[in-house]
């Protein structure tokens, strides 16, 4: 036992040495603008760091920081559902989406915006004027990284003999942004410390070496967005801290005069409270920035430093990934992401993609962060985000979370949790006022004030089949960690009140079945024999799917907490009566809704369909007829995608990010290795933001979860290793993914064949263990690693 145990921690600790230094992003330029920053991030607050010599640039973010405010905006439509759900039933559409346009809109009917914290700028003097010195004009050696293992951004050059070397990073433990600028002369740093926002917010120096921000959002009128006026309130406070020299602060500004080094340490908060979804008049921002800043008064750098990095690798390096046998870390990032684009195929670039999709979830969900990461995770620059920069729920937030938990980042998914557990409450009155249903429910698109009801449209926003979907990360959380506190605390709870929510919601059909209406399969139209398209329908495939999904959780959950029988009697009742999941006649695809329409969109983005696929677990190759039907769906989709007549121009980011994950469960790693290889050509930034476009974080997170699919699954009852693993891949290693049921996994494999997993499972027991076509039935003691060879597996 012993010796194996030696091979297992030699083996671990090679890769995590070998991939120190591959996991970087950097280049030779600073950021041209925005989209080619750097992105830190502490789960609350985040930057961007441009890495300017003579103008740096770093945009600030704190999570809460939103316009609006909390609005009851439900639709009272409960007395009106019986005549849309008999109209939607028989088929007379066109009335009932009449009707339901009058009478289901919510008000206001869209969101504000998650907005910008405003700008810190460290303009750089040079002799007594203001320096324009732009790059490279005057500057060498220049090289800006993210070093991803230890969360800081840095950047360094040279400019008049003089080495600068700065870092930024965005520390847990102190929750503060931290800034160290450092120069090889005595004396060399000479700069003025400066903040902006084109409103709502202006700085002061309050001390020589003090900058105070005071703001509050001011919601101008809009037709549509909910009650103007002065809402968020919030409050930052940067103190510079130099060695040698001097700092003042004057007017807007403070100026750093002949230093040898400076720290800024920057604390951001706003008067949001998680607890009441709502501000909170009695929380004082500028004190807390205050005594965030004061609580390090004493502290070293250095300290600062260490604490940050120890905080954030203990999260950071229970994983790593190697892929291919090329070290390309020495080509700057942008450089190899040219190549990729020109069609060079780079493994290594995959790895690194995968880990910064992991620092991403970690910079942008969790603690001292308490709300779950919106669509751009923590990082926006504007006032007014594309989609708001908000949770909209009709897959991008779940898209955000798939790689939580096979990642090894548990901890992530308690904001997202804990928000999902909040908004149960506005929740309610939405499913009673709006659906005249029990439970709690949400639309396509949420905030965090507590909106829930319908956004965007009726025939877009009514989707009601969020809040199962929600519960089931819940469910997906238990199913990883064993954590049975939190199944009976914090998953089940949530569940069994969506569940109640659809056992009130669904209503027979002609056939008998029991149907969600109104409903509609995300974004996407369909065709009425006549020709006329319409979005709301009943029992969209996707909702049979979650409502299967979420019942057949509930019965497993009921069990292990103990619930009551009735509970359990009822859903399993309604579990047997939903609609099944069809293949259509015309093109074998599986049926996107209760009947064989033509869709408006054949190549559209969303294939709500295919949820019982991924994120879904029912459609797996023990059912071959549905599992084949569902690779013609993706095909068709795909057909009018890459056909020049016909492309629709579908294939966002996220969306390619969804192929992945969905070739990975049809168990096809070539097909899954070449829409990793377009994600990364078609739809990245020099950044590695993905690029929906614009910005958009869900991308990256998807093609993380899409990567790791790739590599491990256990989402049908087993752990399979290496279940789709392309050509390109045909050497590597990872070791710490995380499997359901409580294991932790590592693989080495060569020339496409498995050579050896390690698998750790957190309690004893047997379990099934798959790679290629065989299934072993695998021993288990808790905490003691399993070494399985890959020749084990072979015939
Ligand atoms: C859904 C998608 C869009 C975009 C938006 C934020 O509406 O269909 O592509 O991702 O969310």
């Amino acid at each position: 036992m012993k010796k194996i145990t030696l091979v297992v921690c030699l083996f671990l600790a090679q890769l995590v040495s070998g991939q120190e230094k591959q996991n970087s992003l950097w280049y030779r330029q600073p950021a041209a603008d925005w989209n080619e920053a750097l992105p830190v991030g502490n789960g609350r607050i985040g930057a961007m760091v441009y890495g300017l010599p003579w103008t740096e640039t770093i945009q600030l973010n704190e999570e809460s920081l939103w316009a609006g405010c909390p609005e009851d905006g439900n639709a009272a439509a409960a007395d009106r559902m019986p005549e849309i759900r008999s109209l939607l039933l028989e088929g007379r559409v066109a009335e009932a989406d009449s009707l339901a346009n009058l009478c289901l809109e919510g008000h206001p009917l869209v969101i504000r915006s998650y907005q910008s914290f405003g700008e810190l700028k460290l303009l750089f003097f040079e002799k007594d004027k203001d320096a324009s010195v732009s790059f490279p004009e005057g500057v060498g050696a220049y090289e800006r990284r993210l070093d991803l293992n230890d969360g800081i951004a840095s950047t360094s050059f040279t400019a008049g003999g003089i080495r600068f070397t700065r870092e930024v990073f965005a520390s847990a433990p102190d929750n503060l942004l931290v800034i160290r600028l450092s120069a090889d002369r005595p004396g060399a740093l000479r700069f003025k410390i400066a903040y902006s926002r084109p409103k709502d917010a202006a700085a002061v120096a309050v001390a020589p070496d003090l900058l105070a921000v005071t703001g509050q959002i001011v919601d101008l009128p809009h037709p549509t967005a909910g009650r103007p006026g002065p809402h968020m309130r919030f409050a930052g406070l940067v103190r510079a801290l130099p060695k040698g020299g001097s700092v003042t602060g004057a007017g807007s500004s403070l100026y750093v005069d002949g230093a040898d080094e400076v720290v800024l340490l920057v604390a951001m908060n706003t008067d949001y409270r998680f607890e009441a979804l709502n501000f909170d008049p009695s929380l004082q921002p500028a004190l807390r920035c205050r005594e965030q800043i004061d609580a390090v008064a004493e502290v070293p750098y250095e300290t600062l430093r260490d604490r940050h990095v120890a905080d954030h690798r203990a999260l950071m390096d229970r994983v790593t990934l190697r892929l291919g046998d090329a070290d390309r870390s020495e080509i700057p990032t942008d450089e190899r992401l040219a190549a990729v684009r020109e069609g060079a195929s780079d493994p290594a670039l995959a790895a690194l993609y995968f880990q910064y999709g992991r620092y991403l979830l970690m910079g942008s969900s969790r603690r001292p962060g308490v709300l779950p990461a919106n669509l751009q995770g923590i990082w926006n620059k504007d006032l007014q985000a594309p989609w708001n920069s908000d949770f909209h729920t009709n897959i991008n937030i779940q898209m955000n979370y798939w790689p939580a938990e096979v990642c090894n980042l548990p901890e992530t998914v308690i904001p997202f949790s804990d928000w999902i557990n909040a908004i149960r409450v506005p929740g309610r009155v939405t499913a009673r006022k709006t659906f005249g249903a029990e439970g709690w429910t949400v639309n396509h698109v949420a905030d965090p004030f507590g909106h829930t009801s319908i956004t965007d449209g009726v025939g877009w926003g009514t989707f009601p089949i969020a809040g199962p979907w929600l519960t089931l990360h819940l469910w997906e959380h238990y199913r990883f960690t064993g954590d049975e506190t939190y199944l009976r605390q914090e998953a089940y709870p949530a569940m069994k009140e969506a569940a109640e929510f659809l056992l009130s919601f669904l209503v027979r059909d002609k056939n008998g079945y029991l149907v969600t209406a109104p409903s509609n399969s995300p974004e996407n139209a369909y065709r009425l024999p006549d020709g006329r398209a319409f979005q709301l329908t009943y029992a969209a495939t996707m909702d049979v799917e979650i409502a299967t999904e979420l019942f057949q959780a509930c019965l497993k959950a009921a069990a292990l907490t103990g619930d009551s029988p009735a509970f359990s009697a009822r859903v399993r009742e309604a579990l047997a009566q939903l609609p099944p999941i069809r293949v259509g006649q015309r093109y074998g695809t599986i049926q996107e809704w209760i009947e064989d329409y033509e869709e408006v969109e054949p190549g559209h983005r969303h294939v709500s369909h295919l949820f019982g696929l991924h994120p879904g677990t029912i459609l797996t190759d023990k059912d071959p007829e549905l599992f084949a039907a569902a690779r013609r769906t993706i095909e068709r989709r795909r057909k009018y995608n890459e056909d020049p007549q016909t492309r629709q121009g579908s294939y966002t980011g996220w969306s390619r990010a969804w192929m992945i994950n969905f070739y990975a469960r049809l168990m096809d790693g070539e097909e899954a290795g070449a829409n990793v290889q377009a994600l990364l050509a078609k739809s990245t930034q020099d950044n590695l933001f993905d690029s929906h476009p614009p910005f958009q974080i869900d991308g990256n997170f998807g093609g993380t979860a899409g990567i790791a699919e790739m590599l491990l699954q256990s989402h049908a009852g087993e752990i399979h290793l290496l279940p789709a693993l392309p050509s390109a891949w045909s050497e590597g290693e990872v070791t710490g993914l995380r499997a359901r049921g409580g294991f932790t996994v590592s693989a080495r494999w060569s020339n496409g064949k498995l050579q050896f997993a390690v698998i750790t499972a957190d309690h004893d027991g047997r379990y099934p263990v798959r790679c290629g076509s065989r299934t072993r039935k695998v021993r288990f003691k808790a905490g003691e690693p399993v070494i399985l060879k890959g020749k084990s597996f072979q015939k």
